[in-house]
């Protein structure tokens, strides 16, 4: 027995170690502007590092910085700061004491081709027409759900809609690896994509992802968000204005290919957070899109009167939470505080029309602003009120001090942790929670220009992209390692061996170690508790939620770098 624990001691040491412990550093590579840290284990702390170009010249050299825990890896670790070098290049990291050199790239396009890929992914998840050869490379398939017989759920009848009734409500992507859509997912996802237009807006309308409506003068970014914009104004209920919660089968289908789903669709209740969820993100739209008016001609006024209708089916009905019927298994998004809902939604409609009504309805200050997330939406709205100072003066002021006071408490975190990272929680999404804090940070950057903020940010990217304990780039296709098998029925059962490119991972979370067996997981440290298996949907499965924030956190770092070059 002995022997046998020695030798599994042993064999730990061996696999386990290494890999915890190789370098971690940004795999895809950093932006000229980016903070560039290699992150190494403690043995090399105060020890020195150089950085050769490829024709081995010394460009760059320095001391590795002190050891430090991190409490959520149980890893201790230091690292080689290189950020000063900003020349684009391949270099080599040699440590002193190490024969394991680090290949590191710097290059300027590094983000603009990630940014990029992370919006493609919304291409491919379009459920309503096929995926072109020409877009989608080997990854085209056929159309996959049609949704115009769409048959109303017992739950969502009313007298004009019966139970088992029929509308149609096509189009939108599908929300992660399952094949639903749903509404609360998708409104702080379009709102991500429409925000990063909004506050970029030449940046933005430079990008082509040769998407079908590529070229017709409005950036790429707000058409693919205009693809899940229409499918979500076809959810309102034209005879009250309120907004079904889902549309999804009654439960999961297998791992098929979305044209081999059999299961019927339906829409499921109304709910007064999907709703005010919807009337927010129509309203931000309608301020978006109103400049293209000749490329969607009537969208903009439409989304705004859409956005008012839910409004006023929402004081009707202010309080219902979404609960899950009993013959429905999907994915619940419940949510039980939707204060920051009514705030945002308030807040969108008081932009978009400066009407008094709305403006009363901004509770300010019964307000506790956190980072966003599907369930907490608050800081949505800040952003909005903070890319509109003169149309709100007053609350500008408070709008400023709410989202400094919250970058700050994430700044301290930055500045302290081991990692250099400001994460400290590992929710399900936790990749999602950070790059949600990088989204944040930017807000913090733009406002002050101070840049230790533009740095916390860049550290988000550097930490998806490999910077982190488990040496994990969490984006499909980018980096040396990076997720194989996500948790996803088209990567499943679409036979490449590849996943679709630029798929953020879920990211690693101790929240539901079940879905593959809690012994399967290599480690009970948050930080540490993920898996590269297609069983894992709390720590390896995709979603757009999560793809927004990145989207954001990256196109917005590649717009400030390009502009202040
Ligand atoms: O992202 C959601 C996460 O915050 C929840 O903890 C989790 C469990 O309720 O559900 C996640 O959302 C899933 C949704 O319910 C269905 N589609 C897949 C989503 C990502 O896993």
């Amino acid at each position: 027995m002995r022997t046998i624990n020695y030798l599994i001691t042993v064999l730990i040491a061996l696999v386990v170690l290494p890999t915890a412990q190789a370098q971690q550093k940004n795999q895809h590579g950093y932006a000229p502007q980016s903070v560039k840290r290699v992150f190494m284990a403690p043995e090399y702390a105060g020890k020195t590092f150089q950085l050769l170009n490829n024709k081995g010249e010394e460009v760059y050299s320095g001391a590795i910085s002190n050891a430090k825990e991190w409490p959520h890896s149980g890893t201790t670790v230091c690292y080689a700061d290189f950020s000063e070098l900003k020349a684009g290049g391949q270099y080599e990291l040699l440590i002193e004491g190490s024969k394991q050199n680090v290949a590191v790239t710097i290059d300027a396009e590094s983000y603009s081709t990630l940014g990029n890929a992370l919006v493609k992914s919304y291409y491919m998840a379009r459920v309503s027409e096929p995926v072109k050869e020409q877009y989608a490379g080997q990854y085209a398939r056929p159309l996959g759900h049609a949704d115009d017989k769409v048959i109303i759920h017992e739950s969502a009848a009313s007298k004009e809609r019966p139970a088992g009734s029929v509308i149609s409500s096509p189009g939108g992507w599908y929300d992660a690896g399952d094949y639903g859509k749903y509404i609360v997912n998708s409104a702080i996802t379009t709102y991500s994509l429409l925000h990063v237009c909004e506050m970029f807006p030449e940046y933005t309308r430079s990008i082509n992802l040769n998407i079908p409506e590529s070229g017709n003068g409005a950036s790429d970014v707000l058409n693919e968000a205009i693809i899940n914009l229409k499918w979500m104004l076809t959810m309102q209920d034209p005879n009250d204005g309120g907004v079904y919660h889902k549309l999804t089968s009654k439960r999961f289908c297998g791992m098929v290919m979305p044209h081999k789903d059999p299961l019927d669709r339906y829409v499921v209740m109304k709910s007064t957070a999907a709703t005010l969820d919807f009337a927010a993100t129509m309203a931000k739209a309608s301020r978006v899109i109103k400049p293209f008016e000749n490329i969607y001609p009537g969208l903009a006024d439409e989304c705004l009167a859409a956005a008012e209708y839910a409004w006023q089916w929402s004081l009707d009905n202010p309080a219902i939470l979404y609960q899950q019927p009993k013959d429905i298994q999907t994915g619940q998004y419940g949510d039980k505080h939707i204060d920051d809902e009514w705030f945002w939604a308030a807040t969108e409609l008081y932009l978009a029309t400066g009407k008094k009504l709305y403006y009363q309805a901004v509770k300010f200050d019964e307000q506790k602003f956190s980072v966003p997330q599907w369930g907490r939406v608050n800081t949505l709205g800040l952003y909005s009120l903070l890319g509109e100072p003169d149309k709100v003066k007053d609350l500008n002021k408070k709008s400023r001090k709410a989202l400094l006071r919250l970058a700050e408490k994430f700044n301290k975190d930055y500045e302290t942790s081991a990692y250099r990272i400001s994460i400290t929680k590992f929710p399900w999404g936790s990749n999602s929670e950070l790059s949600n804090e990088g989204m944040l940070f930017i807000h913090a950057y733009q406002l002050t220009k101070d840049i230790k903020y533009l740095e916390a940010a860049d550290a988000c990217v550097g930490y998806l992209l490999g910077a982190n304990p488990l040496g994990y780039s969490f984006v499909t296709g980018f980096g040396t390692k990076s997720p194989m098998r996500v948790h996803d029925r088209r990567c499943e059962a679409d036979g490449i061996e590849a996943p679709i490119p630029g798929l953020l991972a879920g990211g690693p979370s101790l929240q539901a170690q079940h879905d593959c067996g809690k012994n399967k997981y290599p480690s009970s440290y948050p930080a540490m508790s993920y898996l590269d298996e297609k069983c894992s949907f709390s720590t390896n499965e995709i979603a757009i939620n999560w793809n927004a924030s990145a989207s954001f956190l990256v196109l917005g770092l590649d717009a400030i770098y390009q502009s202040e070059k």
